[in-house]
C-alpha cells in the first residue's frame, strides 16, 4: 500500500520540537513493506495546502495523522490544536480516498475524544514500530483492523478499542533514520537536539499524569548497546545534539548510569540534553556520569518543594530529595533547568512561599527555573475524580480536548499569578509559561543559532531578559 505520514505539529512553544513518533511510524510502514512518505508540517505556512497537495501527488492508500499535542498546556495562555488537526483530516479527504487513522502521543491521551472530533476511521495506539505495520497488513489483507493490539475506532456511534499490548519490545525500530524523513537543518536552524528514547514505560503514580496508560507501568529497556549504535549514527549523519526523552531518563537509574558509562567509553562527539530528571535519582554520581558522557544541559522535574503538595501530587520524592539534588548540581558543572507546577492538590500561598523560596536560596542564579500554573487535567487520572469530588469539574470526558486546569481551592488564581509575576521580574533566571509564549522566541533561536550559540539555549536565559528588560521589553 501507498502510506502517507502526516506530522501535524506547528507548536514552537517551548521551541521546534522534531516529530519523532511520526519518523518511527513512517519507519515501521517501510518495515512492512509499504512505500511511504512522510509530510512534516512545521515549517509549513499553508498546511491545509500542503496536506492536499501531498494527497493529490502521491494519492496514499493510507494517511497516517501523528497528533503530539491536545494543546499548550498554558492556563494562562491556551491554545488547542485538535480544530487544526480536523481541518487537515478534512483537506485530506477533500484531495483522496484513503483511510485515515491517528497515532501519536495526543491520541494516547484522549482517543475517542480525538477520533470523534476529527472524523478518523481508525486510532492505532502504542509503539507504532510493534502495532502500525500489523493493522497495515490488517488493513491490506482485509482482515479485521480490530483484531490488532491498540487499534480503536467508532462505528455506527459506538467507540470499540482493543487494548494496546504493553509487552513488546523497546529496540531498534525506537531510532528511525531522522534525515530520510525530516529536514535536520531546519531543526538544527531553531537550535533543536534529535530527540532518542531508550525505554518504555512509567512505573510511577503521579495524580495528574497519562504517561502509564499511554506506555504501560513496566519498564521495556533499550539495550544501552543499542542506544550507542544509534547515537554514533547520528553524529555520522552531522547531528550535534541530541536529547533523550524518555519520560523518565534518569530511572531505572542502573540503566541511566550504564548508558553514560558507555557514552563515555565510546564518544561520539555529540552534545547530549535531558529534561526528564526525577529528583529521587538525582545523585552526584550520576551527575559525573553524566559529564562524562558529554550531557551539556539538564532539567529536573521537581513540581514543588513542599513535602505535603508532593505526597498529594503522588510523587516517589520529598523535598528532601531536591535538597540532595541541589547540593550535586552545585558541585557539578552542567547547566540545569528546575521545573515547578503550581497550584497542585494541597496547595496554598504557604506552600507556593515554600517552593519559591527554594528556588531563590537552592537554585544556582546561573541554572534556570521555570514555573507552571495550574494542571492540565486529563481524563481517567486521579486528578481528574478529585476535581469532580471538589466540584471543579463538571464537563463531561468528551468535552476534556478544550484545555482544563485544576487549580487548588487553597490558592486564588489571581494571587498565584500576582506572586509568580512578581518572581519572575525580581529573579532574572526565572519564567513562566508567558515567556514560552513570546511571539519573537523562534527568531531568537535562529538568531543565536547564527551567531554560533550552543545548546541549550536557556542557560542563557538570565542575561537574555536582562537584555530584553533593558530594551523594554517585557519577557
Ligand atoms: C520529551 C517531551 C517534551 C520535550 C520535547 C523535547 C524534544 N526534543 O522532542 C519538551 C520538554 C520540549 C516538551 C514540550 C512540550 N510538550 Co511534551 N512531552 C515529552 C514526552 C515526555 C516525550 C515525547 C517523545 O518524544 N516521545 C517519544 C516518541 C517516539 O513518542 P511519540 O511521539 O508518542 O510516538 C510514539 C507513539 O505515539 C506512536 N505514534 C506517533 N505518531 C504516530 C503516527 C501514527 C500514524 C501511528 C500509528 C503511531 C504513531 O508511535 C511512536 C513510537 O512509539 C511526552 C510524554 C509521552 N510519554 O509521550 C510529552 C508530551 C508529548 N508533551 C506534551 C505537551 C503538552 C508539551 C507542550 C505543549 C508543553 C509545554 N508548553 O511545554 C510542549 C510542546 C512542544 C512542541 N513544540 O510541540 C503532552 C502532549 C499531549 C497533550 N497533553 O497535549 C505529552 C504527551 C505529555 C502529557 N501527557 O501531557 N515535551
Amino acid at each position: 500500500m501507498k502510506v502517507l505520514i502526516v506530522s501535524v505539529n506547528r507548536s514552537r512553544q517551548p521551541g521546534a520540537v522534531l516529530p519523532y513518533g511520526a519518523c518511527v511510524a513512517a519507519q515501521a510502514a517501510v518495515a512492512g513493506g509499504h512505500e511511504t512518505r512522510l509530510l512534516d508540517l512545521m515549517f509549513e505556512k499553508h498546511p491545509e495546502q500542503a496536506v492536499e497537495r501531498a494527497c493529490r501527488g502521491f494519492r496514499p492508500d493510507v494517511a497516517g495523522f501523528s497528533l503530539r499535542n491536545i494543546d499548550n498546556n498554558d492556563m494562562r495562555n491556551p491554545v488547542s490544536y485538535t480544530a487544526e488537526a480536523a481541518g487537515l483530516i478534512a483537506a485530506a479527504r477533500r484531495a483522496c480516498g484513503a483511510r485515515v487513522v491517528l497515532g501519536g502521543a495526543a491520541a494516547a491521551v484522549m482517543p475517542q475524544a480525538l477520533l470523534s472530533r476529527t472524523r478518523a476511521d481508525w486510532c492505532v495506539l502504542g509503539d507504532a514500530a510493534a502495532a502500525f505495520p500489523r493493522f497495515l497488513s490488517a488493513l491490506a489483507s482485509g482482515a479485521a483492523p480490530l483484531s490488532v493490539p491498540g487499534v480503536c475506532t467508532i462505528a455506527g456511534g459506538v467507540f470499540s478499542a482493543n487494548p494496546p499490548d504493553f509487552t513488546t519490545s523497546a529496540g531498534a525500530g525506537l531510532f528511525p533514520e531522522f534525515g530520510r524523513w525530516v529536514n535536520l537543518r531546519a531543526y538544527a536552524r531553531q537550535m533543536a537536539a534529535v530527540p532518542l528514547k531508550t525505554k518504555f514505560g512509567c512505573p510511577f503514580g503521579c495524580v495528574y499524569c497519562t504517561y502509564p496508560a499511554g506506555e504501560g507501568g513496566g519498564y521495556r529497556l533499550c539495550a544501552p548497546e543499542t542506544v550507542v549504535r544509534a547515537v554514533h549514527k547520528l553524529a555520522a549523519a552531522g547531528v550535534r545534539d541530541i536529547e533523550f526523552v524518555d519520560n523518565v531518563f534518569n530511572s531505572p537509574y542502573a540503566h541511566a548510569m550504564q548508558l553514560c558509562g558507555l557514552l563515555a567509553q565510546n564518544p561520539a562527539g555529540t552534545r547530549f540534553h535531558t529534561m526528564e530528571l526525577n529528583p529521587e535519582f538525582t545523585d552526584a554520581p550520576l551527575l559525573t556520569a553524566m559529564q562524562r558522557a558529554g550531557f551539556a544541559g539538564i532539567g529536573i522535574t521537581a513540581e514543588s518543594a513542599d513535602d505535603g503538595v508532593l505526597a498529594a501530587l503522588g510523587k516517589n520524592y520529598g523535598s528532601a530529595h531536591l535538597h540532595r539534588a541541589a547540593r550535586a548540581v552545585e558541585e557539578h558543572k552542567l547547566p540545569c533547568m528546575w521545573m515547578f507546577l503550581l497550584g497542585g492538590p494541597g496547595e496554598t500561598r504557604a506552600t507556593v512561599r515554600r517552593t519559591l523560596a527554594f528556588a531563590r536560596n537552592r537554585v544556582r542564579a546561573s541554572d534556570t527555573v521555570f514555573f507552571n500554573a495550574g494542571i492540565r487535567l486529563y481524563p481517567g487520572t486521579p486528578l481528574e475524580a478529585a476535581a469532580r469530588l471538589e466540584g471543579s469539574l463538571t464537563m463531561p470526558r468528551e468535552e476534556m480536548l478544550e484545555p482544563v486546569f485544576y487549580l487548588s481551592p487553597g490558592v486564588e488564581k489571581k494571587w498565584l499569578l500576582e506572586t509568580l509575576a512578581a518572581a519572575t521580574r525580581e529573579n532574572m533566571n526565572f519564567i513562566a509559561s508567558d515567556t514560552l509564549a513570546l511571539p519573537f522566541l523562534s527568531g531568537l533561536y535562529g538568531l543565536a543559532h547564527f551567531a554560533g550559540v550552543r545548546q541549550p539555549l536557556w542557560k542563557h536565559t538570565g542575561t537574555i531578559r536582562r537584555i530584553l528588560t533593558g530594551l523594554g521589553v517585557r519577557a
